[in-house]
This record gives structure tokens, C-alpha cells and sequence, in this order.
């Protein structure tokens, strides 16, 4: 079948949630994919952050395989001998005594949200069911009517109510705000350390510092999402590194699988983590065997594969070229690691058809909130393929 066979049926039978490039990929391999009609694209999006390590990793790919052929989902009801290798890993690895698994990355947020609303009515003594949790304007959590409820962006809420209460929303890099907004019932302040879909918004020099000093001072927990920012996409192990900052509770998931499987975590020390009693919390394929061996890969990959420090370095090296195209339309370049957005001017028009005259030249990047262009290859990514695409970006800068 041809591309235009595939879109029709897409368009016919799928629900029309997403408005997707027209471009129906049939392999991918590392930094690469492939279209139904053989032509390659270089995958700037990395599925959002979930192929850090590049398209079907051969190690991950085998691990999967492996475990695939023995058993691949035991329930919690009984035990396997993925998971707490995978738990012990992540503590080496974080350095957070404990891990509860989850699946998708919306799941883990919310595990997150339910684990500070009890450790308010459990150990800091808010009056049951009056927990108030800060989070961001702009912010990205996922899809759920909770994480929706304290969405800024209508088309992610508008439709979607009645809302779950119990949540403030502030200005994303203003710590006085923060500041102001803490009560004697504030369980948790919900960060993601670099907003991603909100057009990779950096937030100022010492925020992070300051939300986990006010937190330490007013007795609330500071829950960091790094689902998209964390696993090496900044150029360090988590974005909060880059101040120092410690968060309760880490918030993973995408990269953690490597792209094969859905697999997400909170991380958190055993004095908050330790508060889930049996039975309070879980989820069908939560820490099953597979997703656990595929995330024991994953893991080993970016380890392995000096994949945080490849980031730090391409990262440094793509931005700075990004930065010196002297086009029209670009207001800004910004990001950190392989996360950089390139803001384009509102007289510019909408970014979408940047991303369609990149997927033109052989790019694959997907525009954010209408004016910013996401750059966000696969960790393992080289300067020889930057350096193919430069040329390319280059030219779409410069002459639409
Ligand atoms: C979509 C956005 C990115 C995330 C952060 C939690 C989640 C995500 C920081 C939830 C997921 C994905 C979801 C996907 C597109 C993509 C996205 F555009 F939606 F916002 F990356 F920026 N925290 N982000 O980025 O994880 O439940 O999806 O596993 O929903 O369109 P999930």
C-alpha cells in the first residue's frame, strides 16, 4: 500500500485525536525511520522523548525477545525475577530508596499526586481532603481528567469537565508566587523542570533551587516530572541536576523503556513511599516482567553507551549552530541537552509548515503550541548527522 492508502484508512477508522505529518513510517533504526515508500527521515521528536536511545536498540530489542519467550506478565498478585532487579538498578542508579511502576506516564503522575495527597493527611497533618497541590501554568502531565483539571490549555480541558479540585496553578519561574501560594494545606509543588510542550520553557537560573528551599522551609514535597526531561534528554541524568535540586518524588517513564513498552516510575526515599499500604494502589501490568527486563535494557544503554554525556555535548554543538542561522523568522533557540526549541517570530505563521518543509528535505520535528519547532533526536545521535541536517534546517529557516 501506498502513503495516501494508509492515511484514508487512518482517517476513516481512528479516532482523529491527533492532526499527525502524512508520513506513515514502516521501520525505524537508530536516528532513522523509514516511510511505506522507502524514503528516510531523520527522527527529530524521538517519539517525545521516549527513544533516547535510538529506534529498535539491538540490546533492547533482545532483551525484549528474551524475556518475551519466557513469561511477560505475572500480576502483582504473585512475584517475578524482573522487577526487583529493575527496582534495585533504579536505586543505584537514582539514588531514591524506593520505585513503585506504572505504565504510562500519566499513571506515574498521578501515582505521584495520590502519594502527596496521603503523606499531607498522613504525616503532615492537613485535614482529610483539603490537600491543595502547586503546579504550573503551560504545564504537561498527561491526558487524565485529574492532570487535565489543572491544565492551562483549553483544548486539553475545555470539554472534559466536571474537575478535580484541590490544585493551584502559578506562573511557571515565578518563586514568589510560589511563595505566596503555600498554605498550611499544601501537600506537594509539581514541577516539570523544563516545560516541554509548552515550547521547552527553561525555567530562571536557581528556580528549581528556590522551590526546593521553600519547600524544605514550609514542609511540602517537591514532585520533579521528568518524564520527558529526565533518562540524559538535558544532558544530565535528571534536568533538576543541572541545579542540584533533589526533588521527594522523581517522575519517570518514555526513555525509561527505551521505546519498546510502556513503562513508568515514581522514585521516592522509603519515608514517603513507605506510606502505601497493600491493595491502595496498582495497575494490571504495573511492573510486569517484561516492561521490566525492556527497562533493565534501556537502562544499561544509556549507561553503557555514554548516552548522557553524548547528549550534553551534541546538545551543546546543535544549538549553537541553530543559534547562528540568521533567519527572519526565528525569536529564539533555547533548551538544554537534545532539548531545544527553536521560537519562531507570530509573523512567522504557525510552525506546522517549518515541520512540513523539513519532512520535505528528509527531517522528521513536530511544532509545539503553534510557534516553536522541537529538536529532540535520539541520545546516540552523532555530529556527522547533525551536520547532514544543518544544511536542511538551514535552508527552511532562511528561505519560507
Ligand atoms: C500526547 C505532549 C509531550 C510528558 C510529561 C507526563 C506525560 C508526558 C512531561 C504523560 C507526555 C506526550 C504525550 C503525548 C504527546 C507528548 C507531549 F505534547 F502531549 F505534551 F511530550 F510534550 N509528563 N507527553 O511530556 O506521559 O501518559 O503520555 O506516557 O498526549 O499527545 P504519557
Amino acid at each position: 500500500m501506498k502513503t495516501q492508502e494508509y492515511i484514508q484508512l487512518e482517517e476513516n477508522y481512528g479516532a482523529h485525536n491527533y492532526h499527525p505529518l502524512d508520513v506513515v513510517i514502516t521501520r525505524g533504526e537508530g536516528v532513522w525511520v523509514y516511510d511505506v515508500e522507502g524514503n528516510r527521515y531523520l527522527d527529530c521528536l524521538s517519539a517525545y522523548s521516549a527513544l533516547n536511545q535510538g529506534h529498535v536498540h539491538p540490546r533492547i530489542l533482545q532483551a525484549l525477545i528474551d524475556q518475551a519467550q519466557k513469561v511477560t506478565l505475572t500480576s502483582r498478585a504473585f512475584r517475578n525475577d524482573q522487577l526487583p532487579l529493575l527496582y534495585q538498578e533504579l536505586a543505584a542508579l537514582t539514588g531514591y530508596e524506593m520505585a513503585l511502576p506504572m505504565n504510562s506516564g500519566a499513571e506515574a503522575v498521578e501515582t505521584a499526586l495520590k502519594l502527596a495527597r496521603k503523606w499531607a493527611y498522613r504525616v503532615k497533618g492537613v485535614p482529610r481532603h483539603q490537600a491543595e497541590i502547586i503546579t504550573f501554568e503551560n504545564n504537561f502531565h498527561g491526558r487524565t481528567i485529574s492532570i487535565i483539571s489543572f491544565s492551562s490549555e483549553p483544548l486539553y480541558k475545555d470539554d472534559f469537565g466536571p474537575f478535580t479540585p484541590g490544585f493551584v496553578s502559578l506562573p511557571y519561574g515565578n518563586l514568589n508566587a510560589v511563595k505566596q501560594a503555600i498554605t498550611p494545606n499544601t501537600a506537594a509543588i509539581c514541577v516539570e523542570p523544563i516545560q516541554g510542550e509548552a515550547g521547552v520553557i527553561v525555567p530562571p537560573e536557581g528556580f528549581l533551587r528556590g522551590v526546593r528551599h521553600l519547600a524544605d522551609e514550609r514542609n511540602v514535597l517537591l514532585i520533579a516530572d521528568e518524564i520527558q526531561t529526565g533518562l540524559g534528554r538535558t544532558g544530565k541524568l535528571f534536568a533538576c541536576d543541572h541545579e542540584g535540586v533533589r526533588p521527594d518524588m522523581m517522575v519517570i517513564g518514555k526513555a525509561l523503556s527505551g521505546g519498546f513498552y510502556p513503562v513508568s516510575a515514581v522514585l521516592a526515599d522509603k519515608k514517603i513511599m513507605g506510606l502505601f499500604q497493600p491493595g491502595e494502589h496498582g495497575s494490571t501490568f504495573g511492573g510486569n516482567p517484561l516492561g521490566a527486563a525492556v527497562a533493565r535494557a534501556a537502562l544499561r544503554v544509556l549507561r553503557d553507551e555514554d548516552l548522557i554525556a553524548n547528549s550534553a555535548r551534541m546538545g551543546e554543538y546543535f544549538l549553537e549552530q541553530l543559534a547562528e542561522i540568521p533567519s527572519p523568522h526565528v525569536k529564539e533557540v533555547r533548551g538544554k541537552g537534545l532539548l531545544i526549541g527553536v521560537e519562531l517570530k507570530p509573523e512567522a505563521g504557525d510552525a506546522r509548515r517549518f515541520c512540513e518543509a523539513l519532512k520535505d528535505r528528509g527531517i522528521l520535528a513536530k511544532e509545539t503550541h503553534q510557534h516553536v519547532i522541537r529538536f529532540a533526536p535520539p541520545l546516540i545521535i552523532d555530529q556527522e548527522t547533525i551536520d547532514w541536517a544543518l544544511p536542511k534546517i538551514r535552508e527552511v529557516l532562511l528561505t519560507l
